[in-house]
């Protein structure tokens, strides 16, 4: 039997995937509405294809609970925050599930960690807090780390066809985690050791929060000559050795936003390219709002208030707000005191900001402005609606005339 602890957007399609693979699964959240909503027969987030897998693993005996539970193998999949001012990983949550583990934990259980970790975390933190408890590693304790890798919008599939990392102390560990993910996943699964699994997850994250900040770049300095970055990137991407991401509104979502600062953190005078990156992407949503302010004087319009964002969530086609670009230039509207902003995203039911819509007819009545900050399928679908409104599209999925770009 495997304890998957932490049920979120990662442990619960794992959980899920590994039930429906033939592998006893008890999940565990300390999260006791989360598990009654789980116990309920519901799931806790949208994601394609979830339900299905959800309704299956139901059928294949999947439970969930609050308890840690008394077995083999563990799968720790928790959040790992970082300090905003140190760009150090805040291991609490890791730290709190491998505590309660060994609790629990019978002689020669492995502990597996697919939280994304900083590299070295596991050697700085978490093999210190499993000794202090008295425990040996490598003979009491068994330790490996197999992050994960799968894409939001994608995670169903990704889970079953991309490679994966694990990394162990000892080769016949590896290799016994290795035939776990193997009972589901049908990508390459390579071996390594355990520091160098925890770089190569935050590089591949690295990897794209570069690229996507030289796109966002190139926004800028095609701004400056009003020359079309779009055109621009879709000319260069013709040449066979250059593949240019797209520039957007921000970067958001708990990866790309979040784990290259683990590397800036802990490698200050080395990280410079990342944390410039880091930098340029983190300035996108105020540059958004400052082509608002632009836009409405070259318009002659001066109500901040009929002006909306359309689209919250962090990327598109998922309900994850995470820290989103939307989110992120409210709180940049904040400071500047100029509030008013409203907002409308069709996978955001909730009310989760000021001034919010859940009708986008009502949203759209309400403003004369409208920023496209996601590029939802919905948005795609509906933009017609927005003919007669003067449109920033942050991601150039409006084919209407005169539409302004970032
Ligand atoms: N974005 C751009 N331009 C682009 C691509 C993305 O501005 O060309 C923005 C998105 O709008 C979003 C942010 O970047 O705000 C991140 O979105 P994403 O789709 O690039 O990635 P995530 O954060 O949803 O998932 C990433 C993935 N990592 C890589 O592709 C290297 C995923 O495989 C990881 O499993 C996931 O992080 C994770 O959990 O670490």
């Amino acid at each position: 039997m495997i304890n998957i602890i932490g049920l979120g957007y990662i442990g619960l399609p794992t959980a899920l995937m590994m039930s429906t693979h033939g592998v006893e699964v008890i999940g565990t959240d300390y999260d006791k509405e989360l598990i009654a909503t789980l116990n309920a027969g519901k799931t806790t987030f949208k994601e394609d294809g979830l339900d299905g897998l959800f309704q299956d693993a139901l059928k294949a005996g999947i439970k969930f609970t609050t308890e840690y539970q008394v077995t083999d193998t563990y799968i720790v999949s928790v959040p790992t925050p970082y300090d905003k001012f140190s760009k150090k990983i805040d291991v609490c949550y890791v730290v709190t599930a491998i505590k309660e583990i060994l609790k629990v934990a019978p002689k020669g259980a492995t502990v597996v960690i697919e939280s994304t970790v900083s590299p070295g975390t596991i050697e700085k933190f978490i093999r210190p807090e499993i000794e202090a408890c008295g425990f040996k590693i490598g003979e009491d304790i068994h330790l490996a780390h197999a992050p994960e890798r799968i894409i939001p919008g994608n995670m169903v599939y990704e889970l079953l066809h991309n490679n994966r990392t694990i990394g162990a102390d000892d080769k016949k560990v590896g290799e016994a985690i290795k035939k776990l993910y193997a009972s589901f996943c049908q990508g390459e699964i390579v071996i390594t050791d355990i520091k160098t699994a925890e770089m190569t997850k935050v590089v591949e994250n690295t990897f794209r929060a570069v690229n996507i900040a030289f796109a966002n770049e190139l926004a800028k300095i095609c701004r400056h000559d009003d020359l079309d970055v779009y055109e621009i990137i879709k000319i260069c991407n013709m040449h066979p050795r250059v593949n240019i991401l797209q520039p957007g509104p921000g970067v958001g979502g708990h990866c790309i936003s979040v784990d290259p600062w683990f590397l800036v953190g802990d490698y200050p005078s080395l990280a410079k390219v990342i944390n410039e990156s880091m930098k340029t992407n983190e300035s996108m949503p105020d540059y958004v709002l400052n082509r608002i302010y632009e836009i409405m004087k070259e318009r002659g319009m001066t109500d901040i208030t009929r002006v909306g964002l359309y689209g919250l969530t962090y990327k598109e086609n998922v309900d994850d707000v995470r820290e989103s670009p939307t989110l992120q230039l409210l709180e940049s509207q904040a400071r500047h005191l100029a509030v008013g902003l409203k907002v409308y995203d069709p996978f955001v039911t909730k009310d989760i900001v000021k001034n919010q819509y859940h009708d986008l007819n009502d949203f759209l009545a309400a403003v004369d402005f409208v920023v496209i900050m996601v590029k939802h399928n919905e948005i795609k679908e509906n933009i017609n609606k927005l003919v007669n409104k003067v449109v920033l599209d942050c991601h150039n999925i409006c084919d209407l005339p005169d539409v302004y770009h970032i």
